[in-house]
């Protein structure tokens, strides 16, 4: 099968630095050679993690609360271009990330070549401790990480192309086909916006209910079959005991098993066309940096169809 390599080593979507490292350290990691030789894809792979040090604007003050607006939107939209023609040429896209608002570009780009391609609708399974569905106006911290899921649906507008004005109705994802697993931690906004959208959201309340098991046959099925599937894994959906460098851990988070087991159930429906890897920052907890990378790359091998039998 044909995978598009995206490194996308961005850390303006938050303000801690070192996030941008991560593709370098994935890669590092064996990531890429792993998916060459153990899953036998043939990978498309430029060789570089773009930092759009280019694409840095001269000034670029905060606007409707936004911080970094400018660059987000210039280096989210160069991704979504990159994911676009990745995902037009029917091959499956994988994101290394970088911060989670570079999933503006990511989703973007899918949404957009699943519609040309099938005139489907995408779905996205979004594993976070965070629901990341922040406006510019309900965020408290002014941080575009914690906003995608606004601007990917919708729910989050602007008119100005160089502050996301050029996410169009093409490149967006509808509320009814997005479902989260994992969430922890959800900002009261946000916690609004989530119940007056009837947005489907298995938090960590459901998994200790349910199971994992019970939780991703409610998720799939929620999604239905045949519906392609872009997943955005959050590294930060895991307990701070497997992957504690990242910028914004939460206690009380999925094992390592159960964000494994995640990405198997995905990779059985054969309907995965895109993965985000985001939010490990090898700085942060530097003796847990390696525990957090090979996690990282645990949970690539399980969604691209690494089985254990
Ligand atoms: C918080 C944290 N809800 C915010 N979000 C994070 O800044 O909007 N997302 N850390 O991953
Ligand atoms: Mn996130
Ligand atoms: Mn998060
Ligand atoms: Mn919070």
């Amino acid at each position: 099968d044909d995978l598009g390599v995206v490194a996308v080593g961005f850390s303006g979507g938050q303000t801690k630095a070192g996030v941008d490292a991560a593709p370098m350290a994935l890669i590092e990691a064996g990531i890429i050679q792993q998916l060459e030789e153990d899953l036998e894809y043939k990978v498309t792979y430029d060789g570089q993690v773009h930092n759009f040090s280019e694409i840095l604007p001269a000034e670029d003050p905060p606007y409707r609360n936004m911080k970094q607006p400018k660059f987000c939107s210039a280096v989210t939209k160069e991704v979504s271009e990159q994911v676009y023609k990745y995902a037009k040429d029917g091959k499956l896209v994988l994101t290394l990330g970088g911060d989670h608002s570079i999933a503006i570009g990511t989703i973007s780009g899918t949404a957009r070549a699943i519609r040309e391609r099938f005139s489907r609708e995408l779905a996205v399974i979004w594993v976070d401790a965070h629901a990341d569905i922040n406006t510019p106006e309900t965020s408290e911290s002014g941080n575009i990480h914690g906003m995608p899921v606004a601007f990917l649906t919708g729910l989050a507008t602007e008119d100005r192309p160089e502050v996301f004005g050029w996410l169009e109705p093409h490149h967006r994802l509808s509320t009814t086909k997005l479902v989260y697993i994992g969430l922890r931690d959800i900002d009261k906004g946000e916690k609004k916006i989530l119940k007056e959208h009837g947005i489907k959201a298995f938090s960590m309340h459901d998994i200790d209910r349910h199971g994992i098991g019970k939780v991703m046959d409610m998720a799939l099925g929620w999604i239905g079959r045949d519906t392609p599937i872009h997943l955005s894994f959050d590294v930060d959906a895991l307990d701070p005991m497997w992957a504690p460098s990242t910028g914004t851990p939460v206690r009380g988070g999925l094992t390592l098993r159960e964000g494994d087991f995640i990405a198997e159930c995905v990779a059985e429906t054969g309907s995965l066309i895109a993965l985000d890897l985001v939010e490990v920052n090898p700085s942060l907890d530097e003796l847990g940096a390696s525990d957090t990378v090979r996690a990282g790359c645990s949970i690539v091998r399980c969604a691209l169809g690494d089985t254990l039998l």
